[in-house]
């Protein structure tokens, strides 16, 4: 945890164009703009969930497809939640949310170690979502946890509507961040003495 915040970070390039602002202890004041409306959906639900205070901006090449855009703003996200982090010490570390939407039902556990690992376990049943590759969805997660260094299960346990199913990983993102953001004593939850 680091003391100026909030984060913000920039990435510019021939696909993209992001802007992230954030404070991972904010008071859930959220604003996401990426020009794809179910990736938008998506980060309100993780920003309020979690808690943060979230702002994006992003264009990309959505002529090509949204994938792009949807990796890296997961990317820029990854990084900025890592540098807001510093040292990590004083952090719970671990979180868990298993969480319902409806007749879905979905399980997130992180390890904010700097073990960046992504492990993603069940399927969304259809392909697309409106005009969104549901496949975008386990890529957006793995370009969080990769960029900001964290382990991430994503647990898709079951579900028949795949816009429930995908919605309540989000949220479970949200709360399971949450919990391992949260203070806990001084040092780092380490018997090794860093994280
Ligand atoms: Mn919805």
């Amino acid at each position: 945890m680091i003391d100026n915040l909030p984060i913000q970070r920039e990435r510019n390039t021939h696909e993209t164009q992001i802007e992230v602002l954030l404070h991972p202890w904010g008071k859930a004041e959220v604003y996401i703009d990426t020009g794809v409306g179910f990736l938008d959906h998506m980060l309100t639900l993780l920003g309020v969930h979690a808690g943060f205070d979230l702002k994006i901006k992003a264009r990309g090449d959505y002529h090509v497809d949204y994938h792009h855009t949807v990796e890296d703003v997961g990317i820029v996200l990854g990084q900025a939640l890592c540098e807001a982090l510093g040292d990590r010490a004083g952090l719970a570390r671990y979180g868990e949310m298993t969480l319902p939407m409806e007749e879905s039902l979905a399980q997130v556990v992180v390890d904010l170690a700097r073990r960046p690992c992504f492990v993603f376990k069940g399927s969304l049943p259809v392909e697309k979502i409106g005009s969104f590759d549901t496949e975008l969805i386990p890529e957006f997660y793995k370009a969080l946890a990769m960029n900001g260094l964290f382990t991430l299960h994503v647990n898709l346990l079951y579900g028949k509507n795949a816009h429930h199913l995908a919605e309540a990983s989000f949220k479970a993102l949200g709360h399971a961040l949450r919990k391992a953001l949260s203070p806990k004593g001084k040092g780092p939850l380490s018997t090794k003495g860093v994280l």
